[in-house]
Protein backbone atom coordinates (compact mmCIF):
# COMPACT_ATOMS: atom_id res chain seq x y z
CA UNK A 1 0.00 0.00 0.00
CA UNK A 2 1.71 3.21 -1.41
CA UNK A 3 -0.20 5.59 1.02
CA UNK A 4 -3.56 4.38 2.57
CA UNK A 5 -5.09 7.89 2.62
CA UNK A 6 -5.13 7.67 -1.01
CA UNK A 7 -6.55 4.37 -0.88
CA UNK A 8 -9.21 5.01 1.66
CA UNK A 9 -10.52 7.94 -0.66
CA UNK A 10 -10.24 6.09 -3.39
CA UNK A 11 -12.54 3.02 -1.80
CA UNK A 12 -14.92 5.31 -0.70
CA UNK A 13 -15.31 7.29 -4.20
CA UNK A 14 -15.28 4.23 -6.27
CA UNK A 15 -18.80 3.65 -4.21
CA UNK A 16 -19.71 7.15 -4.79
CA UNK A 17 -19.97 6.93 -8.24
CA UNK A 18 -21.14 3.40 -8.32
CA UNK A 19 -23.93 5.07 -6.59
CA UNK A 20 -23.90 7.69 -8.90
CA UNK A 21 -23.85 5.60 -11.84
CA UNK A 22 -26.95 3.61 -10.73
CA UNK A 23 -28.57 6.74 -10.02
CA UNK A 24 -27.75 8.40 -13.44
CA UNK A 25 -28.81 4.94 -15.26
CA UNK A 26 -32.49 5.49 -14.49
CA UNK A 27 -32.62 9.07 -15.77
CA UNK A 28 -32.44 9.36 -19.83
CA UNK A 29 -29.39 11.47 -21.04
CA UNK A 30 -29.99 14.53 -23.70
CA UNK A 31 -28.14 13.54 -26.53
CA UNK A 32 -26.05 16.39 -27.56
CA UNK A 33 -25.77 19.96 -27.20
CA UNK A 34 -26.23 21.94 -30.40
CA UNK A 35 -25.84 25.27 -28.96
CA UNK A 36 -22.15 26.83 -29.08
CA UNK A 37 -20.78 29.85 -27.91
CA UNK A 38 -20.84 32.71 -29.90
CA UNK A 39 -18.04 35.28 -31.44
CA UNK A 40 -18.91 39.22 -31.66
CA UNK A 41 -19.79 38.06 -35.52
CA UNK A 42 -22.59 35.50 -34.04
CA UNK A 43 -20.36 33.01 -35.45
CA UNK A 44 -20.31 29.62 -33.44
CA UNK A 45 -16.77 28.35 -31.82
CA UNK A 46 -15.50 25.48 -31.71
CA UNK A 47 -12.84 25.81 -28.44
CA UNK A 48 -9.75 24.10 -28.71
CA UNK A 49 -6.90 25.30 -26.48
CA UNK A 50 -4.85 25.04 -23.69
CA UNK A 51 -5.84 26.76 -19.98
CA UNK A 52 -2.87 29.31 -19.62
CA UNK A 53 -0.82 28.77 -17.50
CA UNK A 54 -0.82 27.00 -14.05
CA UNK A 55 2.29 29.04 -13.66
CA UNK A 56 -0.03 31.90 -13.11
CA UNK A 57 -1.62 30.85 -9.54
CA UNK A 58 2.28 31.71 -8.15
CA UNK A 59 3.88 34.27 -9.48
CA UNK A 60 3.64 37.67 -7.76
CA UNK A 61 2.44 39.56 -10.69
CA UNK A 62 -0.35 36.51 -11.25
CA UNK A 63 0.62 36.35 -14.97
CA UNK A 64 1.28 33.09 -16.45
CA UNK A 65 5.08 32.12 -17.58
CA UNK A 66 4.16 32.57 -21.06
CA UNK A 67 5.02 34.74 -24.05
CA UNK A 68 3.94 35.80 -26.92
CA UNK A 69 6.36 33.75 -28.70
CA UNK A 70 4.86 30.37 -26.74
CA UNK A 71 1.59 31.21 -28.22
CA UNK A 72 2.69 31.54 -32.33
CA UNK A 73 4.94 28.71 -31.38
CA UNK A 74 0.97 26.67 -30.17
CA UNK A 75 -0.66 27.98 -32.73
CA UNK A 76 1.80 26.76 -35.43
CA UNK A 77 2.05 23.30 -33.89
CA UNK A 78 -1.66 22.49 -32.65
CA UNK A 79 -3.81 25.18 -34.72
CA UNK A 80 -5.38 26.41 -31.01
CA UNK A 81 -8.05 28.87 -31.31
CA UNK A 82 -9.30 29.30 -28.00
CA UNK A 83 -7.55 30.04 -24.36
CA UNK A 84 -8.86 29.58 -20.55
CA UNK A 85 -6.80 32.22 -18.89
CA UNK A 86 -5.79 32.49 -15.71
CA UNK A 87 -6.62 35.44 -13.58
CA UNK A 88 -7.22 35.61 -10.05
CA UNK A 89 -9.20 37.38 -7.24
CA UNK A 90 -5.82 38.04 -5.26
CA UNK A 91 -4.43 39.98 -8.51
CA UNK A 92 -7.44 41.91 -9.33
CA UNK A 93 -8.23 42.85 -6.02
CA UNK A 94 -4.88 42.73 -3.90
CA UNK A 95 -6.03 45.01 -1.04
CA UNK A 96 -9.82 44.95 -0.04
CA UNK A 97 -11.66 47.36 -2.35
CA UNK A 98 -8.57 48.59 -4.18
CA UNK A 99 -8.71 47.19 -8.09
CA UNK A 100 -5.51 46.61 -9.61
CA UNK A 101 -5.89 48.21 -12.41
CA UNK A 102 -2.48 47.45 -13.60
CA UNK A 103 -2.99 44.06 -13.49
CA UNK A 104 -5.88 44.56 -15.69
CA UNK A 105 -3.52 46.38 -18.23
CA UNK A 106 -1.40 43.19 -18.25
CA UNK A 107 -4.00 41.23 -18.73
CA UNK A 108 -5.45 42.76 -21.62
CA UNK A 109 -1.75 42.76 -23.39
CA UNK A 110 -2.13 39.96 -23.33
CA UNK A 111 -5.72 38.90 -24.36
CA UNK A 112 -4.58 41.14 -27.45
CA UNK A 113 -1.93 38.60 -28.46
CA UNK A 114 -4.84 36.02 -28.69
CA UNK A 115 -6.41 38.99 -30.65
CA UNK A 116 -3.92 39.12 -32.65
CA UNK A 117 -3.54 35.54 -34.10
CA UNK A 118 -7.67 35.12 -34.20
CA UNK A 119 -8.23 33.18 -30.66
CA UNK A 120 -11.22 33.43 -28.51
CA UNK A 121 -10.31 34.18 -24.88
CA UNK A 122 -12.29 33.03 -21.65
CA UNK A 123 -11.06 34.40 -18.58
CA UNK A 124 -10.93 31.80 -15.75
CA UNK A 125 -11.03 32.94 -12.06
CA UNK A 126 -8.64 30.15 -10.78
CA UNK A 127 -8.54 28.78 -7.30
CA UNK A 128 -7.00 26.17 -5.60
CA UNK A 129 -7.98 25.38 -2.01
CA UNK A 130 -9.26 28.64 -1.54
CA UNK A 131 -6.01 31.22 -1.43
CA UNK A 132 -2.04 31.15 -0.73
CA UNK A 133 -2.60 32.27 3.01
CA UNK A 134 -4.44 29.20 3.83
CA UNK A 135 -0.62 28.26 4.75
CA UNK A 136 2.14 30.29 6.37
CA UNK A 137 4.25 29.50 3.51
CA UNK A 138 1.97 30.56 0.66
CA UNK A 139 3.13 27.44 -1.40
CA UNK A 140 -0.56 25.02 -1.25
CA UNK A 141 -3.56 27.39 -2.30
CA UNK A 142 -4.00 30.01 -4.55
CA UNK A 143 -6.74 32.11 -5.91
CA UNK A 144 -8.14 34.25 -3.16
CA UNK A 145 -6.19 37.24 -1.29
CA UNK A 146 -4.89 36.70 1.95
CA UNK A 147 -7.12 40.13 3.25
CA UNK A 148 -9.85 37.89 2.26
CA UNK A 149 -8.28 35.02 3.81
CA UNK A 150 -9.87 33.46 7.55
CA UNK A 151 -8.49 30.17 8.58
CA UNK A 152 -9.68 31.08 12.56
CA UNK A 153 -6.01 29.31 13.42
CA UNK A 154 -7.34 25.99 12.28
CA UNK A 155 -4.98 23.62 11.17
CA UNK A 156 -3.87 23.13 7.39
CA UNK A 157 -1.73 19.97 7.34
CA UNK A 158 -0.13 19.65 3.78
CA UNK A 159 0.96 15.76 2.20
CA UNK A 160 1.97 14.43 -0.84
CA UNK A 161 -1.86 15.28 -2.92
CA UNK A 162 -2.52 18.50 -2.80
CA UNK A 163 -6.43 17.76 -3.51
CA UNK A 164 -6.74 16.31 0.16
CA UNK A 165 -5.63 19.89 1.32
CA UNK A 166 -9.27 20.35 1.00
CA UNK A 167 -10.10 18.18 3.62
CA UNK A 168 -8.55 20.30 6.08
CA UNK A 169 -9.97 22.10 8.94
CA UNK A 170 -8.62 25.71 7.97
CA UNK A 171 -9.41 25.20 4.20
CA UNK A 172 -12.56 24.31 5.13
CA UNK A 173 -13.03 27.06 7.30
CA UNK A 174 -11.85 29.52 4.63
CA UNK A 175 -14.55 28.53 2.28
CA UNK A 176 -17.29 28.68 4.97
CA UNK A 177 -16.55 32.12 5.49
CA UNK A 178 -16.55 33.05 1.96
CA UNK A 179 -20.42 31.33 1.40
CA UNK A 180 -21.38 32.35 4.65
CA UNK A 181 -22.33 29.40 6.15
CA UNK A 182 -20.58 31.11 9.57
CA UNK A 183 -22.56 33.82 9.05
CA UNK A 184 -19.60 36.14 9.95
CA UNK A 185 -18.23 37.68 6.73
CA UNK A 186 -20.77 38.02 4.41
CA UNK A 187 -19.01 41.00 3.12
CA UNK A 188 -16.79 38.17 0.60
CA UNK A 189 -18.98 37.36 -1.90
CA UNK A 190 -20.05 40.93 -2.62
CA UNK A 191 -16.38 41.85 -3.01
CA UNK A 192 -15.84 38.43 -5.47
CA UNK A 193 -18.84 39.99 -7.61
CA UNK A 194 -17.29 43.54 -6.93
CA UNK A 195 -13.93 42.11 -8.38
CA UNK A 196 -15.85 40.41 -11.40
CA UNK A 197 -17.87 43.65 -12.26
CA UNK A 198 -14.01 45.24 -12.44
CA UNK A 199 -13.22 42.75 -15.12
CA UNK A 200 -16.06 43.05 -16.51
CA UNK A 201 -15.91 46.68 -16.91
CA UNK A 202 -12.29 46.21 -18.72
CA UNK A 203 -13.35 43.73 -20.82
CA UNK A 204 -17.12 44.90 -22.01
CA UNK A 205 -16.96 45.35 -25.99
CA UNK A 206 -13.27 43.57 -26.26
CA UNK A 207 -14.59 41.28 -28.94
CA UNK A 208 -11.27 38.73 -28.41
CA UNK A 209 -12.94 38.01 -24.71
CA UNK A 210 -15.86 35.73 -25.14
CA UNK A 211 -16.43 34.21 -21.78
CA UNK A 212 -16.22 34.58 -18.19
CA UNK A 213 -15.68 31.36 -15.86
CA UNK A 214 -16.94 32.52 -12.66
CA UNK A 215 -15.55 30.33 -10.11
CA UNK A 216 -12.74 27.31 -10.87
CA UNK A 217 -13.98 24.21 -9.21
CA UNK A 218 -16.08 25.48 -6.38
CA UNK A 219 -16.08 23.77 -2.85
CA UNK A 220 -18.44 24.35 -0.91
CA UNK A 221 -16.27 23.40 2.88
CA UNK A 222 -19.00 22.37 5.29
CA UNK A 223 -21.51 22.01 2.46
CA UNK A 224 -21.23 19.83 0.01
CA UNK A 225 -23.51 18.37 -2.97
CA UNK A 226 -26.80 19.53 -3.41
CA UNK A 227 -26.70 21.93 -0.30
CA UNK A 228 -24.37 23.82 -1.69
CA UNK A 229 -24.62 23.38 -5.43
CA UNK A 230 -28.59 24.48 -5.17
CA UNK A 231 -27.79 26.75 -2.11
CA UNK A 232 -24.67 29.48 -1.66
CA UNK A 233 -23.22 28.18 -4.78
CA UNK A 234 -26.02 29.38 -7.41
CA UNK A 235 -27.02 32.10 -5.25
CA UNK A 236 -22.76 33.44 -6.07
CA UNK A 237 -23.08 32.62 -9.69
CA UNK A 238 -26.32 34.89 -10.15
CA UNK A 239 -24.95 38.10 -8.03
CA UNK A 240 -21.78 37.30 -10.38
CA UNK A 241 -24.06 37.38 -13.39
CA UNK A 242 -25.37 40.59 -12.24
CA UNK A 243 -22.51 42.20 -11.04
CA UNK A 244 -20.87 41.72 -14.53
CA UNK A 245 -24.36 42.49 -17.05
CA UNK A 246 -24.05 46.07 -15.13
CA UNK A 247 -21.40 46.82 -17.02
CA UNK A 248 -21.17 44.01 -19.98
CA UNK A 249 -24.23 42.62 -21.83
CA UNK A 250 -22.69 40.84 -24.19
CA UNK A 251 -19.74 38.34 -22.91
CA UNK A 252 -21.22 35.03 -22.01
CA UNK A 253 -20.74 33.70 -18.27
CA UNK A 254 -19.41 30.28 -17.62
CA UNK A 255 -20.43 28.29 -14.59
CA UNK A 256 -19.09 24.85 -13.21
CA UNK A 257 -20.28 22.40 -10.91
CA UNK A 258 -18.82 21.42 -7.69
CA UNK A 259 -15.38 19.18 -8.58
CA UNK A 260 -15.79 17.12 -5.87
CA UNK A 261 -17.44 14.29 -7.56
CA UNK A 262 -18.57 15.92 -10.86
CA UNK A 263 -15.02 15.76 -12.18
CA UNK A 264 -15.48 12.06 -11.37
CA UNK A 265 -18.97 11.49 -13.24
CA UNK A 266 -21.51 12.48 -10.26
CA UNK A 267 -24.55 14.65 -11.05
CA UNK A 268 -24.81 18.33 -10.25
CA UNK A 269 -27.28 19.87 -8.55
CA UNK A 270 -26.74 23.62 -9.33
CA UNK A 271 -29.47 25.77 -10.09
CA UNK A 272 -30.57 27.66 -12.67
CA UNK A 273 -29.09 31.26 -13.18
CA UNK A 274 -31.14 34.05 -15.30
CA UNK A 275 -29.42 36.52 -17.07
CA UNK A 276 -30.48 40.14 -17.17
CA UNK A 277 -29.14 40.85 -20.72
CA UNK A 278 -31.36 42.08 -23.36
CA UNK A 279 -31.69 39.12 -26.01
CA UNK A 280 -30.73 35.80 -25.34
CA UNK A 281 -29.07 34.64 -21.94
CA UNK A 282 -25.61 34.12 -22.67
CA UNK A 283 -24.83 31.13 -19.83
CA UNK A 284 -23.10 28.40 -20.45
CA UNK A 285 -21.61 25.47 -18.64
CA UNK A 286 -17.91 24.97 -18.54
CA UNK A 287 -17.37 21.78 -16.30
CA UNK A 288 -14.09 19.78 -15.38
CA UNK A 289 -13.31 15.84 -16.02
CA UNK A 290 -10.63 14.39 -13.96
CA UNK A 291 -11.81 10.31 -13.24
CA UNK A 292 -10.75 9.39 -10.33
CA UNK A 293 -8.28 6.14 -10.71
CA UNK A 294 -6.15 8.74 -13.27
CA UNK A 295 -6.83 11.85 -10.49
CA UNK A 296 -5.12 9.37 -8.13
CA UNK A 297 -1.78 8.89 -10.46
CA UNK A 298 -3.11 5.75 -12.84
CA UNK A 299 -2.84 5.23 -16.58
CA UNK A 300 -5.58 4.08 -18.95
CA UNK A 301 -4.58 0.95 -18.55
CA UNK A 302 -5.75 -2.68 -17.00
CA UNK A 303 -8.63 -2.32 -14.45
CA UNK A 304 -8.77 1.27 -14.66
CA UNK A 305 -9.04 1.62 -18.57
CA UNK A 306 -12.63 0.17 -17.72
CA UNK A 307 -13.71 2.40 -15.17
CA UNK A 308 -12.07 5.39 -16.75
CA UNK A 309 -14.74 4.41 -19.98
CA UNK A 310 -17.32 4.27 -17.61
CA UNK A 311 -16.67 7.50 -15.85
CA UNK A 312 -16.37 9.70 -19.19
CA UNK A 313 -19.71 8.08 -20.47
CA UNK A 314 -21.50 8.88 -17.12
CA UNK A 315 -19.79 12.45 -16.60
CA UNK A 316 -20.82 13.29 -20.17
CA UNK A 317 -24.50 12.38 -19.54
CA UNK A 318 -24.46 14.23 -16.29
CA UNK A 319 -23.07 17.30 -18.32
CA UNK A 320 -25.61 17.19 -20.57
CA UNK A 321 -28.36 17.08 -18.39
CA UNK A 322 -27.28 19.80 -16.32
CA UNK A 323 -26.61 21.65 -19.35
CA UNK A 324 -29.99 21.41 -20.44
CA UNK A 325 -31.37 22.63 -16.36
CA UNK A 326 -29.29 25.21 -17.38
CA UNK A 327 -31.34 25.96 -20.88
CA UNK A 328 -34.59 26.63 -18.67
CA UNK A 329 -36.83 24.73 -21.59
CA UNK A 330 -34.98 26.02 -24.26
CA UNK A 331 -32.21 23.08 -25.02
CA UNK A 332 -28.99 22.86 -23.73
CA UNK A 333 -26.71 25.53 -23.02
CA UNK A 334 -23.37 25.79 -24.82
CA UNK A 335 -20.49 23.58 -22.98
CA UNK A 336 -16.96 23.87 -23.24
CA UNK A 337 -14.69 21.00 -21.29
CA UNK A 338 -12.94 23.67 -19.11
CA UNK A 339 -9.87 21.22 -18.00
CA UNK A 340 -8.96 17.64 -18.73
CA UNK A 341 -5.54 16.82 -18.76
CA UNK A 342 -3.19 14.38 -17.49
CA UNK A 343 0.78 13.13 -16.82
CA UNK A 344 1.00 11.63 -20.66
CA UNK A 345 3.83 9.55 -19.83
CA UNK A 346 1.21 7.01 -18.52
CA UNK A 347 0.46 4.06 -19.82
CA UNK A 348 -2.84 4.40 -22.47
CA UNK A 349 -2.26 8.66 -22.48
CA UNK A 350 -2.50 9.22 -25.91
CA UNK A 351 -5.87 6.55 -26.21
CA UNK A 352 -7.60 8.67 -23.01
CA UNK A 353 -6.66 12.11 -25.22
CA UNK A 354 -8.55 10.53 -27.74
CA UNK A 355 -11.30 9.09 -25.75
CA UNK A 356 -12.03 12.54 -24.25
CA UNK A 357 -12.05 14.52 -27.40
CA UNK A 358 -13.87 12.09 -29.46
CA UNK A 359 -16.58 11.53 -26.69
CA UNK A 360 -16.54 15.96 -26.27
CA UNK A 361 -16.54 16.61 -30.45
CA UNK A 362 -19.84 14.36 -30.46
CA UNK A 363 -21.70 15.56 -27.52
CA UNK A 364 -21.25 19.03 -28.93
CA UNK A 365 -18.34 20.63 -26.42
CA UNK A 366 -15.24 22.52 -27.26
CA UNK A 367 -12.09 21.07 -24.99
CA UNK A 368 -10.03 23.41 -23.14
CA UNK A 369 -6.77 20.76 -21.85
CA UNK A 370 -4.99 21.13 -18.72
CA UNK A 371 -2.06 22.84 -19.00
CA UNK A 372 -0.07 24.94 -21.04
CA UNK A 373 2.69 24.28 -18.34
CA UNK A 374 6.09 22.78 -19.24
CA UNK A 375 6.73 19.18 -18.05
CA UNK A 376 5.14 15.85 -18.18
CA UNK A 377 1.61 16.91 -18.18
CA UNK A 378 2.14 19.75 -21.45
CA UNK A 379 3.26 19.44 -24.78
CA UNK A 380 6.78 21.02 -24.09
CA UNK A 381 9.77 20.12 -22.13
CA UNK A 382 11.11 23.09 -20.31
CA UNK A 383 13.93 23.27 -22.95
CA UNK A 384 11.59 23.86 -25.44
CA UNK A 385 11.28 20.26 -27.14
CA UNK A 386 8.01 19.18 -28.03
CA UNK A 387 6.32 16.32 -26.30
CA UNK A 388 4.20 13.36 -27.46
CA UNK A 389 0.62 15.73 -26.74
CA UNK A 390 1.53 18.09 -29.49
CA UNK A 391 1.15 15.75 -32.25
CA UNK A 392 -2.38 14.63 -30.64
CA UNK A 393 -3.58 17.23 -30.27
CA UNK A 394 -2.52 18.58 -33.51
CA UNK A 395 -6.25 17.45 -35.28
CA UNK A 396 -8.45 18.74 -37.53
CA UNK A 397 -11.75 20.48 -36.45
CA UNK A 398 -14.06 23.03 -37.05
CA UNK A 399 -13.27 26.66 -36.33
CA UNK A 400 -15.72 28.95 -36.43
CA UNK A 401 -18.85 27.96 -38.30
CA UNK A 402 -22.25 30.08 -38.61
CA UNK A 403 -25.35 28.31 -37.34
CA UNK A 404 -22.86 24.84 -36.31
CA UNK A 405 -24.92 22.29 -34.77
CA UNK A 406 -22.99 19.42 -35.04
CA UNK A 407 -19.63 17.79 -35.88
CA UNK A 408 -17.37 14.76 -35.49
CA UNK A 409 -13.98 14.72 -36.70
CA UNK A 410 -10.97 12.36 -37.30
CA UNK A 411 -7.14 12.16 -39.01
CA UNK A 412 -8.60 12.19 -42.18
CA UNK A 413 -10.79 15.29 -42.17
CA UNK A 414 -14.04 16.38 -40.67
CA UNK A 415 -17.67 16.74 -41.12
CA UNK A 416 -20.36 19.09 -39.83
CA UNK A 417 -24.02 20.21 -40.02
CA UNK A 418 -25.24 23.75 -40.17
CA UNK A 419 -28.67 25.52 -40.08
CA UNK A 420 -28.13 28.61 -41.79
CA UNK A 421 -25.99 29.85 -44.52
CA UNK A 422 -22.58 31.70 -43.89
CA UNK A 423 -18.89 31.19 -43.47
CA UNK A 424 -17.17 28.37 -41.90
CA UNK A 425 -13.47 27.98 -40.89
CA UNK A 426 -12.03 24.39 -40.78
CA UNK A 427 -8.60 23.67 -38.96
CA UNK A 428 -6.36 21.04 -40.59
CA UNK A 429 -2.83 19.78 -39.57
CA UNK A 430 -0.99 21.23 -42.35
CA UNK A 431 1.38 18.33 -42.44
CA UNK A 432 -0.99 15.83 -43.03
CA UNK A 433 -2.87 18.06 -45.64
CA UNK A 434 -0.64 19.14 -47.78
CA UNK A 435 -3.20 19.36 -50.62
CA UNK A 436 -6.75 21.20 -50.60
CA UNK A 437 -9.30 18.93 -49.38
CA UNK A 438 -12.02 17.74 -50.95
CA UNK A 439 -15.24 19.44 -49.75
CA UNK A 440 -18.88 18.82 -50.00
CA UNK A 441 -21.78 20.74 -49.07
CA UNK A 442 -19.84 24.16 -49.56
CA UNK A 443 -18.26 26.22 -51.53
CA UNK A 444 -14.21 26.68 -50.53
CA UNK A 445 -13.63 30.21 -50.08
CA UNK A 446 -9.80 29.88 -49.74
CA UNK A 447 -7.49 27.39 -48.67
CA UNK A 448 -4.34 28.39 -46.77
CA UNK A 449 -1.82 25.29 -46.64
CA UNK A 450 1.03 26.46 -44.72
CA UNK A 451 -1.35 27.27 -41.60
CA UNK A 452 -4.18 24.57 -42.44
CA UNK A 453 -6.98 27.17 -42.54
CA UNK A 454 -9.79 26.53 -44.98
CA UNK A 455 -12.47 28.74 -45.35
CA UNK A 456 -15.94 27.66 -46.59
CA UNK A 457 -19.31 29.22 -47.79
CA UNK A 458 -22.31 27.09 -46.52
CA UNK A 459 -25.63 27.92 -48.46
CA UNK A 460 -27.78 26.67 -45.69
CA UNK A 461 -29.27 23.33 -44.06
CA UNK A 462 -26.17 21.53 -44.77
CA UNK A 463 -23.62 18.57 -43.75
CA UNK A 464 -20.36 19.81 -44.69
CA UNK A 465 -17.33 17.26 -45.51
CA UNK A 466 -13.71 17.99 -45.66
CA UNK A 467 -11.22 15.12 -46.79
CA UNK A 468 -8.06 14.12 -47.12
C1 LIG B 1 -2.74 21.66 -10.49
C2 LIG B 1 -1.34 21.90 -11.04
C3 LIG B 1 -0.32 21.59 -9.94
C4 LIG B 1 -0.66 22.40 -8.68
C5 LIG B 1 -2.09 22.15 -8.27
C6 LIG B 1 -2.54 23.00 -7.08
O1 LIG B 1 -1.12 21.08 -12.17
O2 LIG B 1 0.96 21.90 -10.40
O3 LIG B 1 0.19 22.02 -7.62
O4 LIG B 1 -2.96 22.44 -9.36
O5 LIG B 1 -2.63 24.37 -7.45
C7 LIG B 1 -7.63 20.80 -11.09
C8 LIG B 1 -7.42 22.27 -10.92
C9 LIG B 1 -6.05 22.69 -11.45
C10 LIG B 1 -5.01 21.61 -11.16
C11 LIG B 1 -5.39 20.41 -12.02
C12 LIG B 1 -4.35 19.27 -12.04
O6 LIG B 1 -8.44 23.09 -11.42
O7 LIG B 1 -5.71 23.92 -10.85
O8 LIG B 1 -3.70 22.04 -11.46
N1 LIG B 1 -6.68 19.94 -11.55
O9 LIG B 1 -4.18 18.72 -10.77
N2 LIG B 1 -8.69 20.11 -10.78
C13 LIG B 1 -8.47 18.79 -10.99
C14 LIG B 1 -7.17 18.66 -11.49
Amino acid sequence: MRNPSRWALAGALVLLIAGGAVAASLRVAPEASTRFIQDADGRSIVAHGFNTASSAKSTPDGLPLFTEDDLAREQTDMGTDFVRFLISWRAVEPEKGVIDQGYLDAVEERVQWYADRGYDVMLDMHQDLWGSAITPGGDWGNGAPAWATFTDGLPVNTGDMWELVYLEPGTIRAFDHFWNTTGEHPELAEHYADAWRAVAERFAGNDTVVAYDLMNEPYGGTLQGVAFESGPLTTLYQRATDAIREADPDTWVCVEPQAFGFNWGLPSALGPIDDPRDGDPRVAFCPHLYPLPMDLGDGFAGDTRGLVQGTVAQWRSNVLRTAEMLGQGEGAVPVILGEFGLDTTREGAEQYVKLVYETADAAGMGVVYWSRDDGSWGPYESDGTARNLVSWLNRPYPREVDGLVSWTSSDDGVTFEVRKSGAATVYLPPAAFTAQPAVSGAEVASWDAASGILTLDVAGDETVTVAR
